[in-house]
């Protein structure tokens, strides 16, 4: 799936080197940015953190489901993000996935906001998940706050038109509106709302720690997230 010619352009003229870092797996550097023909899902870890997930299970989940759907991506690459290098949930991740047969190119792990990863760190994503609440509203906290901020009220109101409310383990696939900041300055053309499974007592629904019930709803999160992008690719 190519950018539109709009995003080219600002692919073209904003194309810069990816920084590397020190977290990156060996490969990263391919993670070049600026190319309009691989298409680059960018996710948060699902429910690790105000929903209080177990961040042991929620890597083994990820890079189970990684591992599942990433060769069914002809051109397209699935990068897990987190805001620090610090991140035990990347550190985690990285580990468990380097043990396994998985395409550095095609899954990756990126530090940085993830409204932010065009401008901020040269890396375009065409598609970027959401941690949602079953609302669908802005606001509350984490990952949900600061994309329904990046993305202005254009976001909400295209939100509505899809979807109301989100059950635990389901996601919506969202267009984003052209005159989202998050389109013209990220190339970021769709948005995928998830809702994981909450271990949070002070949150609704929490599950109070069965993980046998969490576990199934995490894995069914990430499939219902990738279907989504794959049908997005295809
Ligand atoms: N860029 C990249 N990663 C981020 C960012 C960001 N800007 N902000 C947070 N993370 P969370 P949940 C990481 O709490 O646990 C909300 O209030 C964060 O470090 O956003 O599924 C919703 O409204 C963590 O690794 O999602 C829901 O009610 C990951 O994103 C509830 O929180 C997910 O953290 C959902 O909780």
């Amino acid at each position: 799936c190519k950018g539109t010619a709009k995003e080219s352009l600002l692919l073209g003229a904003a194309s810069k080197e990816v920084k590397e870092s020190e977290d990156l797996p060996k490969g990263s550097v391919d993670a070049d940015v600026s190319v309009g023909d691989i298409t680059t899902l960018a996710f948060p870890s699902i429910s690790t953190a105000d929903f209080q997930f177990n961040n042991e299970k929620a890597s083994d989940i990820i890079v189970e489901k990684v591992e599942e759907f990433v060769n069914k991506l002809e051109n397209g690459r699935l990068v897990l993000v987190d805001l620090s290098h610090g991140s035990k949930i990347l550190s985690l991740v990285r580990a468990k996935a380097a043990k396994r047969n998985i395409d550095s190119k095609k899954f990756f792990t990126f530090v940085g906001d993830i409204t932010r990863l065009y401008s901020q760190g040269g890396l375009h994503c065409n598609a970027i998940a959401n941690a949602a609440n079953w609302r669908l509203k802005p606001g509350g906290g984490g990952v949900n706050a600061a994309i329904f901020a990046a993305a202005g009220p254009s976001l909400e109101t295209a939100t509505k038109e899809r979807a109301k409310s989100l059950l635990p383990g389901h996601a919506v696939v969202v267009p984003l509106p052209s005159d989202s900041p998050l389109y013209t300055r990220e190339g970021v053309s769709h948005v995928i709302h998830v809702l994981g499974p909450n271990m949070n007592p002070q949150r609704p629904n929490s599950l109070n720690n069965d993980y046998t019930k969490g576990c199934s709803i995490l894995r069914e999160a990430y499939t219902s997230l990738f279907t989504g992008f794959l049908s997005i690719v295809r």
